[in-house]
């Protein structure tokens, strides 16, 4: 049976997608936990093909990206598969596995570190049941110079983040919708499935967006593939900004 580490940085949406798809999965596995923007050197040194988490060594492989990771799951043991052996359904679930990262996961990244940068204390609830190597108060005090980094590098400008949050109810039509459709939420749990839910359950983290999401079908079945998620942030983002979502 193959063994794995997988390397994360506390509370990220795509790592916790992988744990619970290696979980799922069934496949023992070992978990890193690194700070933000340090995690970029680990894991450089260590020779992984990217800087950011998750990322996957298992059988001799080296893997970064939850969307190459879900991949090479399922070639590395099949069974319960995260594709389904259908060409069509199978291109149903890439599709809606890409959008998970590539518009859901990357929106609420940048809802979450434009929330951060208000206010850096709650940072410490994501810490809950990680070994950073430091105490969880050191980390959070000496924060600043990797909330910083994060808004650079996500781009997390307020016009962008007004974009996510007026966009989300549209989000959340577009997964009730794929629920109802028998997409996500079947009994067989895919690819999909694990991103979109640790995508809305990072969002519920968040006292601004908990309430609108967990009323809807999208929040029952992000809530029942991801059972526990670290972090919890008083609402704090201008009144305005979420207006689109109280009109939803
Ligand atoms: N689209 C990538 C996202 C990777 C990503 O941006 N991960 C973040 C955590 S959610 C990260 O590594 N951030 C640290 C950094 O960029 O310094 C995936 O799904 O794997």
């Amino acid at each position: 049976m193959s063994r794995a580490t997988l390397y994360v940085i506390p509370g990220s949406h795509p790592a916790i997608a992988a744990e619970r798809m290696l979980e799922h999965k069934g496949i023992p596995h070992r978990r890193v936990d690194l700070m933000p923007v340090i995690s970029r050197g680990v894991l450089k040194v260590m020779g992984f093909p990217g800087v950011t988490v998750p990322a996957l060594r298992i059988d001799g492989r080296k893997i970064t990206g939850s969307r190459r990771i879900s991949r090479a799951l399922d070639e590395i043991q099949p069974e319960p598969p995260l594709f389904p052996a259908d060409p069509g359904a199978r291109v149903a679930v890439e599709d809606a596995e890409r959008w998970g990262e590539e518009v859901l996961a990357d929106g609420v990244r940048r809802i979450l570190w434009n929330t951060i940068k208000r206010d850096k204390r709650p940072l410490r609830t994501y810490l809950v049941g990680a070994k950073i190597g430091v105490p969880a108060g050191l980390a959070v005090a000496t924060a600043g110079p990797i909330i910083a980094a994060e808004v650079k590098i996500n781009d997390v400008n307020d016009d962008a983040v007004r974009a996510d949050l007026a966009a989300f109810p549209a989000w959340l039509d577009r997964i009730d919708g794929w629920i109802a459709d028998g997409l996500l939420g079947s009994d067989v749990p895919n690819a999909a499935d694990f991103q979109i839910a640790a995508g809305l359950m990072l969002a519920m983290t968040l006292g601004d967006l908990r309430e609108p999401i967990e009323a809807r079908p999208a929040g029952d079945h992000a809530m029942r593939m991801v059972p526990s998620y670290p972090g919890d942030v008083p609402a704090i983002l201008p009144s305005a900004w979420l207006e689109p979502l109280r009109a939803a």
